[in-house]
C-alpha cells in the first residue's frame, strides 16, 4: 500500500449510507487505503434523501441499527418504536463521527464510470467532476431503492405547479399551507406522506393507481423496560435475528390459517393488528405461501378499511383486490385510512383514467384536469439495478453491465458478477435484504466481503471473479425459489414491474436471510467455491 500513488486505493466504495459506512469502517480496520464517493452532501443514503414529512422506518428502531459495536448499540438511545428519518440520519451522522469515517468520504460526487483493467487487475473509476482514480476492489454500496422514478409525463418542465419526488425532498422542507396539493402514488412513501400533507394543505388530491395493504404502526415512545431488556440481551437477540427469514425475531405462528376456524382467525389477525407493524404477515405460517391462506389475511385488512372509512365507495376503492397481501410490500401507517374521512381529501382513481400530462395549472388525467399548486411524486424507485445502471460499469473485455443484464440481473449470491472481477455489490439483486430488516443483510454482506478481501490479501491473490457456472446456478436457484412464492402475482418493484420495459424477474432472493447466510458462509469455507482466484503477476 505504501508505494501506491495518491490516486490509487486498495478499495473504492460507492455510497455512504448504512452499507457504505460500515464497509468503510471494516476496510479501514484492515489497514486498507479506501476512498468513498457519495452523491449526497452528507452521509445517510436512503435516510439522507428521503426527507419527506412522515418518513419513518417500518422496522422497529432497536432492530434497524448496527450490531457491530457493542458500545454503540448500548449508548445510542432510540426515542420511538419506529424511528423517524431525522432520527436515523442523526444516528448515521453519529456513526460517521464516532468512527472518524468522514475523512475518507468525498461528498457531492457521483461515479460516472468504472472500467476494469485486466492488465493491472484494477478498476479505473471516473467521477462526474472529471477526476479519475484506480482501486483494486470496487464496492457498490449504492442501495436497492435509490434511483428515483419520476414517470415521464408530458409537461414536467413547463407545469407551473411545483413538484417534488419524495426521495428528492428539498432540505429546507416544503410548506403546503393554503395549497391545493396532489400526491401521486400510494406505496409506502405515499402512505406516510399523505396523512401529514392532508393536515397542512387546503385540499389534497390522492392519485391512486393501485391501492396498498397497510397495517397500523402503533408507533409510540420506546418503553424504557423494553429498551433495557433489549440492551441486556442484545447480542443474543441479534444472533437470533440473523438466523430468521426476515432478519427480525418475530413470533411466527406455526399453524396454517386454513386449519384455524373463522373465529380463531379473526382473533389472531385482530391481535396482530392491535400489535401493529409487519408481523401481521406471520399471524399464520402460510400467509405468504398459500393463496387461500393469504386471502384470509387480506380480507381481514379489507374489513378494517371498511370499518374505518365512512364512505363505502372510497373504502372499496382503497381495498386491494388484484394481488395477494405482501406481494407488494406491505405498508405500515399512522392514520392513513382515517385520512380519507377528511373533507379536504379526495381520492382519484388513475387506473381507470390515467394521468396523461402535467398542465400549466396542475395535471390532467384522461377524464379531468386538476388545478394544483404542488405535486408530490411518491412514485418509487428503479429498484436494485437503477443505481448500478446509472454508472457505466465495464468488466473484462470492456463488456457493459447494462448489456449483460439486459434480460434481468445475473449475480452469484447477489454479491458478485461473472465478468466483473473484484467488484462487490452490497445487497445486490439475488440477495434477500429487502425482504425484511435490511441492516442485518447489509452487515452480513459487508462482513463477508471483508473476510473475502482478507483471504485474498493473505494469499497474495489479486483477483477474484465469480464463474459463469456458479452464477448460472445461483440465478436458476433464485428463480426456482421465486416461482414457489406468491410474489410473481403482483406488479411490484420487487419484480421490476413498476419500470416500463424492465424485465420481469424477482430481484431479491426469497429463500430467507438465515438460509442465505449459511450458503454464503459455506462458499467462503470452501475457499470461495464458485469463484476463480488469480495470483499477482
Ligand atoms: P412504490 O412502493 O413503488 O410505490 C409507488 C407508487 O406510485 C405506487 O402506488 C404506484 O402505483 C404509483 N405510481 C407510479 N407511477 C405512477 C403513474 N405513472 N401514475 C400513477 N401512479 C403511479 O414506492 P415507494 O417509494 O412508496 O416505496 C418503495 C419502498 O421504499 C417501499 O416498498 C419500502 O421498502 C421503502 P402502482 O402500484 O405501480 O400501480
Amino acid at each position: 500500500t505504501g508505494t501506491e500513488t495518491a490516486s490509487h486505493f486498495d478499495a473504492l466504495i460507492v455510497g455512504a449510507g448504512f452499507s457504505g459506512l460500515y464497509m468503510l469502517y471494516r476496510l479501514r480496520q484492515l489497514g486498507l487505503s479506501v476512498r468513498t464517493y457519495e452523491a449526497g452532501s452528507e452521509v445517510g443514503g436512503t435516510w439522507f434523501w428521503n426527507r419527506y414529512p412522515g418518513a419513518r422506518c417500518d422496522i422497529d428502531s432497536m432492530n434497524y441499527s448496527y450490531s457491530f459495536s457493542h458500545e454503540l448499540e448500548q449508548e445510542w438511545k432510540w426515542t420511538e418504536r419506529y424511528a423517524t428519518q431525522p432520527e436515523i440520519l442523526r444516528y448515521l451522522n453519529h456513526v460517521a463521527d464516532r468512527f472518524g469515517l468522514r475523512q475518507d468520504i468525498q461528498f457531492s460526487t457521483r461515479v460516472a464510470s468504472a472500467v476494469f483493467n485486466e492488465a493491472t487487475n484494477r478498476w479505473m473509476i471516473q467521477t462526474d467532476d472529471g477526476a479519475s482514480v484506480s482501486a483494486r476492489f470496487l464496492i457498490m454500496a449504492t442501495g436497492c431503492l435509490s434511483a428515483a422514478k419520476v414517470p415521464d409525463f408530458q409537461g414536467l418542465e413547463t407545469s407551473q405547479a411545483r413538484w417534488y419526488h419524495t426521495s428528492r425532498w428539498p432540505q429546507e422542507g416544503v410548506d403546503f399551507t393554503g395549497q391545493r396539493v396532489g400526491v401521486i402514488g400510494t406505496g409506502s412513501s405515499g402512505i406516510q406522506v399523505i396523512p401529514i400533507i392532508a393536515e397542512q394543505a387546503d385540499h389534497l388530491f390522492v392519485f391512486q393507481r393501485t391501492p396498498s395493504f397497510s397495517v397500523p404502526a402503533r408507533n409510540a415512545p420506546i418503553d424504557p423496560t423494553y429498551e433495557s431488556q433489549m440492551k441486556a440481551t442484545y447480542a443474543e437477540y441479534r444472533r437470533k435475528a440473523r438466523e430468521t427469514r426476515a432478519g427480525v425475531v418475530m413470533e411466527v405462528n406455526p399453524k396454517s390459517a386454513l386449519d384455524a376456524s373463522p373465529e380463531e382467525r379473526e382473533l389472531a389477525y385482530k391481535a396482530r393488528w392491535e400489535l401493529g407493524g409487519t408481523s401481521f404477515l406471520t399471524t399464520f405460517s402460510d400467509v405468504m405461501r398459500s393463496r387461500a391462506a393469504n386471502e384470509t389475511a387480506a380480507e381481514f385488512i379489507r374489513s378494517r378499511i371498511r370499518a374505518t372509512v365512512r364512505d363505502p365507495a372510497i373504502a372499496d376503492a382503497l381495498s386491494p383486490k388484484d394481488y395477494p397481501l405482501g406481494t407488494k410490500r406491505i405498508c405500515v401507517d399512522t392514520h392513513y385510512y382515517e385520512t380519507f374521512n377528511r373533507d379536504n381529501v379526495t381520492l382519484v382513481d388513475v387506473k381507470s383514467s390515467p394521468i396523461e400530462a402535467l398542465t400549466p395549472k396542475g395535471l390532467r388525467t384522461r377524464s379531468a384536469e386538476y388545478e394544483l399548486d404542488s405535486i408530490v411524486f411518491a412514485t418509487g424507485f428503479d429498484a436494485f439495478t437503477g443505481a448500478l445502471f446509472n454508472i457505466d460499469i465495464r468488466g473484462r473485455g470492456n463488456a457493459s453491465l447494462k448489456q449483460k443484464w439486459a434480460d434481468g440481473p445475473r449475480t452469484y449470491l447477489g454479491v458478485a458478477i461473472a465478468g466483473f472481477p473484484n467488484l462487490f455489490t452490497i445487497t445486490g439483486p439475488g440477495s434477500p435484504s429487502v425482504f425484511g430488516n435490511a441492516i442485518v443483510s447489509i452487515e452480513q454482506h459487508v462482513d463477508w466481503i471483508t473476510n473475502c478481501i482478507t483471504y485474498l490479501r493473505e494469499r497474495c491473490l489479486e483477483r477474484i471473479e465469480a464463474t459463469t457456472e456458479a452464477e448460472d446456478k445461483w440465478v436458476a436457484h433464485v428463480k426456482e425459489v421465486a416461482d414457489g412464492t406468491l410474489y410473481p402475482m403482483a406488479n411490484s418493484w420487487y419484480i421490476g414491474a413498476n419500470i416500463p420495459g424492465k424485465p420481469r424477474v424477482l430481484l431479491p432472493y426469497a429463500g430467507g436471510v438465515g438460509a442465505y447466510r449459511k450458503t454464503c458462509e459455506a462458499v467462503a469455507a470452501q475457499h470461495y467455491e464458485g469463484f476463480s482466484l488469480t495470483r499477482a503477476g
